[in-house]
């Protein structure tokens, strides 16, 4: 048997765009200044930049996800850790799917540590995440970074799609990666990830002319699309950056066309 799950609602035209906004948790209010340190600001970035949807922990959900932001798909992060832990990485649950439904979800997110010691303690937890959310007809994004002791290299490519594969084995239906800069590689990833989409994760916050030519080539590549925080929010001009990955990821601009319009 299979669910109806509506993944559809989070795409355009098969590409995604999607404002990652769980950084204050995973690693503090050092990625912060007086203006994106408020929840209030990357809704509205969601809004007027048209995201296909922001991701964000269920306290913000609560507080910040009102009736203004209904056209931009909420999804909900079920689980997170943050940076003051050592040692192999663990990230349990702390709100359920049934939670986050009500909260308006349409789509549930959860961080997977492939090669931790605890991955087991992982795989069963997200195993029942995804019976839980399918049964609702809610997607899952999995957050995969393989991570820990017997990972002594996250960004080689055998390990990026080994944490691809095991993402789609356990029901994962859109999964967000690291991209190691090679395209051949990501191809690869991709195959391996199945029917499951795969986002690739933003970074740290870098130049706009590098950010936007490795955005389009990881979507020349495959992927469906991106999974960005702070190369948007923590940039001076977030509007006009969330115009520019839109015009490369859903409108396939290409880089120039996209730094033109930017640059105006
Ligand atoms: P950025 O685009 O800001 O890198 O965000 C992507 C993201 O996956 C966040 O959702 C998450 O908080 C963060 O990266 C985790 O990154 P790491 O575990 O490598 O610090």
């Amino acid at each position: 048997m299979s669910f109806k799950v509506k993944v559809d609602r989070l795409f355009t035209k098969g590409r995604t765009l999607i404002l990652a906004y769980d950084q204050g948790f995973e690693h503090g209010p050092s990625d912060f200044n007086l203006t994106n340190v408020d929840p209030e600001f990357i809704m509205d970035i969601a809004l007027e930049g048209f995201f296909n949807a922001v991701a964000v922990h269920s306290g913000i959900a609560e507080k910040y996800y009102d009736l203004r932001y209904k056209d931009v798909p909420l999804i909900v992060k079920l689980n997170g850790k943050t940076s003051l832990q050592s040692g192999d990485p663990v990230s349990r649950a702390h709100t359920s799917v049934e939670y986050a439904a009500k909260l308006g979800a349409s789509a549930v997110g959860y961080t997977l540590y492939l090669g931790s010691s605890f991955e087991q303690e992982q795989f069963r937890e997200l195993g029942r995440i995804v019976e839980e959310a399918h049964s609702l007809g809610l997607p899952v994004m999995v957050w995969n970074y393989p991570r820990g002791s017997s990972v002594p290299n996250d960004l080689d490519t055998n390990i990026i799609a080994y944490g691809a594969r095991v993402a789609l084995e356990l029901g994962a239906d859109i999964i967000k990666l690291k991209y190691n800069g090679d395209k051949e590689a990501l191809r690869w990833i991709v195959k391996n990830a199945g029917r499951a989409k795969v986002v690739i994760s933003g970074g740290s916050r870098t130049s706009e002319e590098d950010f936007l030519r490795m955005v389009w080539d990881v979507v020349d590549a495959g992927a469906a699309g991106i999974a960005v925080g702070r190369n948007v929010w923590q940039h001076e001009r977030p509007f006009s950056m969330s115009r520019a990955l839109r015009d490369i990821v859903i409108d396939g601009k290409s880089v120039e066309e996209a730094l033109k319009r930017f640059n105006h």
